[in-house]
């Protein structure tokens, strides 16, 4: 290598950093540190510890299993809408590790870099840098299902435009750290007759195209009629498991964010079917590890007497084995009392305290000033709340509407800019079905189709 190539390369090496530097952030790009040294063999690099970089990157630069510089595999990060990737020429790394700058990546089977996950025993960071080991690489629990490539999502859809959310203090964030609102609607029972047709490609669109919703939330019943936990005589787990990812596969198709809802209801302590939602989180994690539009609510209505002490202990088991395989999806865990005692928490909250929010719902005739009272108490005490059930009617589901409880209620969404989903997208004969029960669409619902409740809460996701 002639004289001089040494100011080229820092020249160059500054171009090829900027984004690295952006990737990176609050890393320290000189982390290699160390210099560059040239003897017969050519251009090498030697760490401050006198070794070597061998088969690595440095500032863009290939040092071959000898540790000389190759140029002809000269690299550089790139950034495409889904993600960070690295190109040497025309090749780049693909389900596979790569020592850049003297940290260690992996690149999924599409080139992407992986980010907040375990490859096996191996964990990288948000800025996909590898982080810690452990020593087996087995996991927690060994997920059933196949995992599924990162999607692309419409362009201007929600999901392409805020991406993988985030929590900041007690407030849902885009991926970017803006302030977002998701807004929309909760399935019915998935397989119930007066919901499961509501689940399809053109009901989701109308709900984001006429309602303005950005979110559907999927209630998987645990005991109920059809529950994941009572067994395959009735509803079997396949059916079950095609119906959740027709519903996500729907909203991921709109670009819309999608909650998986494990739906405790008469089974009100989430400890009595941990294994079965141990299996289906290290499941459904696993085959969404790749998607950024995916929630998970751990337990939807805790009952019966059951402490936030028991529930923090379910949501300590449950969490990390979401989090090996999707290191910072959005998660929600239920709180008691149906839902009820977000205020808690605080004094208390569970162990993993990134991108983990609780759970409040509300039934508007049944539950006033002494539920939003908790609310208030939460959030004052820095609790990030979302609110992924509820209605205007009463906690039975039915009964009569209370506007004047709703308008309060409302209020107190907007004031905190509460994210929400309304119960339910089903036309059963009951005040909280958001489609009339004379209705037999199930899609493109006119306000004629809708119940009032269906009216109201269109209403209030349209902004109205
Ligand atoms: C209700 C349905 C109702 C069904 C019942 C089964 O609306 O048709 O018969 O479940 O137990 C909740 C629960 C939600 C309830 C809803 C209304 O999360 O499953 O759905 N509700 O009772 N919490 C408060 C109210």
């Amino acid at each position: 290598m002639e004289c001089g190539v040494k100011k080229r390369i820092l020249l160059m090496a500054l171009c090829i950093l900027i984004p690295a530097f952006f990737l990176l952030d609050g890393n320290d790009a000189s982390a290699a540190s160390g210099e560059w040294i040239s003897d017969a063999k050519g251009w090498h690099y030697r760490y401050a510890d006198g070794s070597f970089a061998k088969s690595e990157y440095i500032d863009g630069y290939w040092l071959n299993w000898k540790g000389n510089y190759e140029k002809k595999w000269n690299g550089t990060w790139k950034k495409s809408a889904k993600g960070w990737w690295f190109r040497a020429g025309s090749w780049y790394p693909l389900e596979q590790w790569l020592k850049i700058d003297g940290k260690s990546y992996y690149f999924d089977s599409e080139g992407y870099l992986v980010t907040n996950r375990w490859i096996g025993k191996y964990y990288v960071d948000g800025q996909g840098v590898w982080t810690k080991t452990r020593s087996s690489s087995a996991p927690l629990v060994k997920p059933k299902t196949t995992q599924l490539k990162k999607p692309s999502y419409p362009q201007g859809s929600p999901a392409a435009l805020w991406g993988a959310l985030q929590v900041k203090g007690t407030q849902l964030c885009s991926a970017k750290g803006e302030a977002v609102q998701l807004k929309g609607v909760s399935t019915f029972g998935i397989i119930w007759d007066e919901g499961r047709y509501n689940i399809n490609q053109d009901a989701f669109a109308t709900l984001k195209n006429d309602w303005g919703a950005n979110l559907i939330r999927i209630a998987v019943y645990t005991e109920e009629y059809g529950g994941y936990c009572n067994g395959s005589d009735q509803v079997s787990t396949e059916t079950l498991n095609k119906t959740i990812a027709d519903a996500v596969s729907y909203a991921t198709n709109l670009g819309m964010y999608v909650i998986i809802d494990w739906h405790i209801l008469r089974d009100g302590n989430p400890n009595q079917h941990i294994s079965e939602a141990k299996q289906f989180f290290a499941d459904m994690s696993y085959q969404y590890a790749n998607y950024d539009n995916v929630l998970y609510e751990i337990c939807n209505e805790p009952n019966g007497g059951v402490t936030w002490n028991e529930i923090k202990k379910y949501a300590d088991t449950i969490i990390p084995i979401i989090r090996e395989n999707d290191g910072d999806a959005v998660i929600l865990t239920g709180t008691p009392t149906w839902s009820q005692d977000v205020d808690q928490v605080a004094a208390n909250p569970v162990s993993d305290k990134t991108n983990v929010m609780y759970v409040l719902h509300f039934y508007a005739s049944t539950h006033k000033d002494w539920i939003r009272n908790k609310l208030k108490t939460a959030i004052a005490a820095g609790t990030p709340v979302f609110i992924t059930e509820f209605s205007i009617c009463a906690a039975d589901g039915n009964g009569s509407i209370d506007y004047q409880s709703a308008a309060e209620w409302k209020q107190l969404i907007r004031n905190d800019n509460l994210s929400y989903a309304g119960w339910s997208l089903s036309n059963k004969n009951e005040t909280s079905a958001l489609i009339k029960n004379s209705s037999s669409k199930h899609s493109g619902w006119t306000e004629g189709d809708l119940s009032e409740t269906g009216v109201w809460l269109r209403n209030l996701i349209r902004g109205n």
